[in-house]
């Protein structure tokens, strides 16, 4: 509530006062037409690119909610092409990380200061596309609090049958949560206990091309298959307050571009700087 308070304090750049509102209530807000038509018919030309060129074409998430997700043969066939930090690969995304209207947004949810962390393409392919676990994403790339916006930028309208985005309402209240992120067969990707977490206690926010959904690094979130005849498209961009200090997990270390505002001194990353990756893991 103070952080909500501390926000509306202050003159709002891109949101209205109900969207941070919001945000701050349940966790999570649909920004509609954040990019233009001429802005993705950009991004998505090149989006193809990098897909061609660098991104990896694999199983994707590892660990026993496979089993609860997919039947047996939808499981062998379910794919997720990945890839990570576009902006370091074509002007297009690197505009789209710096945007004016999702910067300003940002800015109206996380204060004056707005530092860029990652990005991450997630694609589900046609008929089979890969399912996401409950989850948060603070089990990525943990952070000490919750001044970290996760940012789906939407290439391709969304809707049940291709894997909207969906989420518990107002989970982020709850703070960073245990994940199972080990097997008897040794380490998986992390995800929330499947008795216990169900996409059926979500709320879907099906988006448009150009819209962007934005959520909190602790809102649990997932998606169902994609069952459709096409690919079904979204990169992940994090924005966080350079002060919420990062504990682990993806991109730890490696200072990000200053979006808005300024670097309070004392806030520079780097002790542990590890080498970008730009494939998922
Ligand atoms: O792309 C999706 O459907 C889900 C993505 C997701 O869970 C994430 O980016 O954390």
């Amino acid at each position: 509530m103070a952080m909500l308070e501390a926000t509306l304090d202050r003159k709002l750049r891109h949101l209205t006062e109900e969207q941070v509102a919001f945000y701050h209530e349940h966790g999570y807000l649909r920004i509609p037409n954040v990019f233009t038509p001429e802005e993705m018919n950009a991004l998505d030309r090149d989006l193809m690119y990098l897909i061609e060129t660098y991104a990896t074409d694999g199983a994707g998430w590892t660990g026993p909610w496979r089993k609860v997700y997919m039947d047996a043969a939808t499981e062998k066939k379910s794919k997720l092409i990945a890839m990570h930090d576009l902006q370091f690969f074509c002007e297009s995304w690197m505009r789209a990380v710096t945007n004016e209207r999702l910067c300003d947004a940002m800015a109206d949810l996380l204060g004056p200061n707005v530092e860029l962390h990652h990005s991450t393409l997630h694609a589900k392919p046609p008929e089979t596309g890969h399912p996401f676990p409950m989850h948060q994403d603070w089990a990525f790339y943990k952070h000490k609090d919750g001044r970290y916006v996760d940012v789906l930028v939407h290439l391709d309208d969304t809707c049940h049958a291709n894997g909207e985005i969906r989420f518990m309402d107002g989970s982020h209240k709850f703070g960073a949560l245990e994940h199972i992120t080990q097997t008897p067969d040794g380490p998986c990707t992390p995800h929330l206990p499947t008795d216990q977490y169900n996409l059926k206690d979500t709320v879907s926010v099906p988006a448009k091309r150009g819209d962007v959904v934005v959520f909190n690094i602790h809102t649990i979130h997932g998606s169902h298959i994609n069952v459709t005849d096409k690919v079904r498209r979204l990169v992940r961009v994090g924005y966080r307050d350079p002060q919420n200090e990062q504990q682990g997990g993806q991109s730890l270390g490696r200072p990000g571009l200053m979006v808005r505002g300024s670097r309070p001194k004392g806030s520079l990353p780097g002790a542990q700087f590890t080498a970008p990756k730009f494939v998922e893991e």
